[in-house]
């Protein structure tokens, strides 16, 4: 099949083994050197290391997610320019291992949020979960800041007092770690307190700072990139708007234009994730792919299913809001576009971005990191994998 699978691994800590991986037969590997501090450079010798732990397994590294991008070049303020310098030269070393597709992202302070990891879906499995109410509990009540207060309707503001009021400490202590504490992947933690500090360090960075913040870093970063083989690839926003007053700049299509745009070289691209754009009924996904398809060098397959409050949850991956075949279809055709223009960069990678807990993973011993469950993703890529065959296949026959 065209389109090459992929799987999400945190290194040799991941309950989900290699050799896990390969059965579920996924041939590369998506990861990153996470116990580099953010900012510092990845060094060949670190970053060959982990080649070799793969490629013993049978396996490619594939893509970097996430090199993580220095809070100080999100607000270009203190050690930025040393950081880009950082940046810079992980991007030559990782090109000189002949590691060419890196995945990043430029959100303010969070990385991807959500406000339930054990949601429990219809079949018995747990899934993931941002629940708008409880989520402005947590911003107007818990963190108790008085800006907040403008962001949410009346309406909003009394469901979520209500949910507070009958909520318990216990509710009340999750609801908090779970939001502040890091998903996987991410690279910050936080207590509340920390928090609200770390929430002032926006305060002369709104939308139209980040956004130049952001083009700025993709003009420093792109060149060198592009010399050292390397294609960049950037996560977009999840959840794709605005949350606690923080600017998003990665949420639309339009955003990712404006990106590709700044710094117009097949070296600066995107990473499509269905489960984050998907979000927002404004963005088209089929036709996402149609129009930026040249420039998406990574792929995140997942659905997500909205709820009239704003609230969503993390669907089967051919359930939910994607209009998952529509997407396939445009994503092989892309892959054959490359393939009759002879690019080069052939390669489209696609991972099956979080699956549900469900089957042993619900009683495992060594617990998956949320959303990065061995058998859900499991089923994930086999779906994925049998919607690309079917599409390939009808495609041949006519
Ligand atoms: C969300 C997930 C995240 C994401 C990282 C991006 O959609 O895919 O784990 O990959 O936040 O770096
Ligand atoms: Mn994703």
């Amino acid at each position: 099949m065209a389109l090459e699978q992929t799987w999400r691994w945190f290194g040799p800590n991941d309950p989900v083994s290699l050799q896990d991986i390969r059965q579920a037969g996924a041939t590369g590997i998506v990861t990153a050197l996470h116990h580099i501090p953010n900012g510092q450079v990845w060094e060949i010798a670190d970053i060959q290391e982990r080649k070799s732990i793969i490629e013993a397994a049978g396996l490619t590294w594939s893509v970097v997610e996430s090199v993580p991008v220095h809070e100080a070049i999100k607000t270009r303020t203190g050690d930025f320019e040393t950081y880009v310098q950082n940046y810079q030269q992980t991007l030559r070393n990782l090109g000189q291992c002949g590691i060419d597709t890196v995945c990043y992202n430029f959100m303010p302070i969070l990385d991807w949020t959500r406000t339930d990891l054990d949601a429990p879906m219809k079949d018995g499995s747990t899934g993931l979960r941002f629940d708008a109410t409880h989520f402005a509990a947590f911003d107007l009540y818990l963190l108790n800041r008085p800006e907040a207060a403008a962001l949410y309707t009346e309406e909003q503001k009394s469901a979520a007092k209500a949910w507070l009021d009958g909520a318990s400490e216990a509710d009340i202590h999750k609801l908090v770690r779970n939001i502040i504490a890091g998903l996987p992947g991410s690279e910050e933690s936080f207590t509340i307190e920390e928090f609200r500090k770390v929430l002032e360090t926006y305060n002369n960075v709104g939308d139209l700072e980040l956004r130049t913040n952001l083009y700025q870093f993709i003009q420093a970063i792109g060149p060198v990139a592009a010399e050292a083989g390397v294609r960049l690839s950037i996560h977009p926003d999840d959840p794709p708007y605005p949350i606690l007053g923080l600017p998003r700049v990665v949420s639309t299509e339009n955003d990712a234009q404006m990106l590709l745009d700044a710094f117009d070289h097949q070296a600066n691209g995107i990473c499509f994730c269905t489960g984050s754009y998907g979000v927002r009924p404004d963005n088209d996904l089929p036709g996402m792919v149609t129009r930026l398809g040249s420039r998406i060098h990574f792929i995140h397959l997942r659905a997500t299913k909205r709820e009239p409050d704003g609230s969503f949850y993390e669907a089967d991956h051919l359930d939910g809001d994607v209009d998952m075949y529509s997407v396939m279809k445009a994503l092989v055709a892309e892959q054959k576009k490359r393939q009759e223009a002879g690019r080069t960069d052939l390669r489209m990678p696609f991972r099956p971005d979080h699956g549900h807990r469900m089957l042993d993973d619900l009683s495992a011993t060594k617990r998956t990191n949320p959303g990065y469950t061995a058998i859900g993703r499991l089923r994930g890529l086999a779906e994925l994998r049998g919607l690309e065959y079917g599409i390939e296949r009808a495609a041949q026959t006519h």
